[in-house]
């Protein structure tokens, strides 16, 4: 293989004080584009409103040429196509999808990566498959440990030439809620979200959950491949190994209230009673409390919570502000969940900017 200069894939880094967001971060913005907020007035997100991160190239696969592979530690290895994999008993959860990299323009220094704000989220219903029948029927060898699930996308990161894959533990890949998705809000796949199959674990991070799915292998050793050794990972320092980013940590949105300011987006909102909403999500247990603060997170008040539609998706809350008073206020919102976790007003930094979950804050001057 050709040694690719070294400047195509420059080593991890964060930014040095003061260094504003660069042209290749811009570029990395304009294509892998955030949830409006106001579209969180949707329970399900619209497709083209959904958020979308994507590595490399949106690969085009032809449907009638595309096979799924399963192989590797297994009795049977398995070739599939797309028919036989739309034939089998399909589910459909509505699932909440949160990138692992959300927030990370935020933090000081920011890592230099994806500059993502609070935006990278989206809820689908999604339709496929269950896994765990699929891997059963290939035979799973004992001693498996683990599943690599391998994309179709190909591409280059710091010096690592690759095929975007995932591993995920075995006992996590037969969760009977693990699917084969072929279906988003009851359409085909379509292209910037996988087509024609993905993979979808709900209540972890975006990176879990593999586009353009092409193989799944069982693996004896616990996979090392460079999308879990390197890059998904909770880090301190330059050669830290840090800890594997796994399930969404909670974290709740407002519906920005009033009108923008075009550059800015700073809120302008006329004096009154004013119904602040949002929705409110977490990996690790239902949404159990969700707060709102006028004044930059110094007091709090506890927001009404809607049903909790599914045990994956984001949860609808609101809260009626009596502003009262012209003036500039710091409107912030947070989310507890069932585990006991509750989001952070301070971020915690982490060399790459995964898993952040800091509140939200909205200036907003009411005139
Ligand atoms: N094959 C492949 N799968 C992938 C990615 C990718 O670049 N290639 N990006 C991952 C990341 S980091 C996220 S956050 C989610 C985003 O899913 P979405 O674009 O459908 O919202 O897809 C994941 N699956
Ligand atoms: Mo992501």
């Amino acid at each position: 293989m050709a040694t690719v200069d070294e400047s195509v894939s420059p080593p991890a880094r964060v930014a040095d004080p003061g260094e504003d967001i660069s042209l290749d971060e811009l570029r990395l913005a304009a294509r892998n584009h955030g949830m409006p907020l106001e579209a969180l007035r949707y329970d399900v997100t619209p497709v083209g409103l959904h958020y979308l991160l994507i590595h490399y190239d949106i690969p085009h696969l032809d449907p009638q040429a595309w096979r799924l592979r399963i192989d590797g530690h297994v009795r049977h290895p398995l070739t599939l196509d797309l028919a036989a994999i739309r034939a089998r008993p399909y589910v459909t959860h509505r699932v909440t999808l949160e990138c692992a990299g959300n927030g990370r323009a935020r933090l000081a220094p920011r890592p230099i990566s994806q500059p993502w704000l609070d935006e990278a989220v989206g809820t689908a219903e999604w339709t496929g498959t269950p896994l765990a029948p699929l891997l059963r029927e290939a035979g799973i060898r004992d001693g498996a440990v683990d599943v690599a699930f391998t994309g179709a996308d190909h591409g280059i990161e710091r010096g690592i030439e690759q095929d975007y894959t995932r591993g995920l533990p075995l006992a996590e890949a037969l969760r009977e809620d693990v699917l084969l998705v072929h279906t988003m809000n009851g359409q085909p796949l379509p292209p910037q979200h996988g087509a024609p199959l993905r993979l979808l674990v709900p209540s972890w991070y975006g990176m879990a959950q593999v586009k353009w799915l092409v193989r799944i292998s069982v693996l004896d050793t616990p996979f090392a491949g460079y999308q879990n050794a390197t890059a998904y990972r909770i880090k301190h320092w330059p050669d830290d190994d840090g800890e594997p980013v796994t399930r969404i940590r909670p974290r709740a949105l407002m519906q920005p209230p009033g009108f923008p300011d075009f550059q800015t987006r700073g809120r302008i909102l006329d004096r009154g009673v004013h119904e602040v909403a949002g929705r409110a999500w977490s990996g690790w247990g239902p949404v159990t409390r969700v707060e709102v603060s006028v004044d930059g997170g110094a007091t709090w008040a506890e927001a009404d919570l809607g049903p909790q539609p599914s045990r994956y998706a984001w949860r609808a809350w609101r809260w009626t502000w009596h502003a009262r008073e012209p003036g500039r206020y710091d409107l912030c919102v947070r989310a507890s969940d069932a585990a006991g976790n509750v989001q952070p007003v301070e971020q915690p930094w982490n060399r790459q900017g995964m898993a952040s979950n800091q509140v939200q804050r909205v200036p907003v001057l009411v005139r």
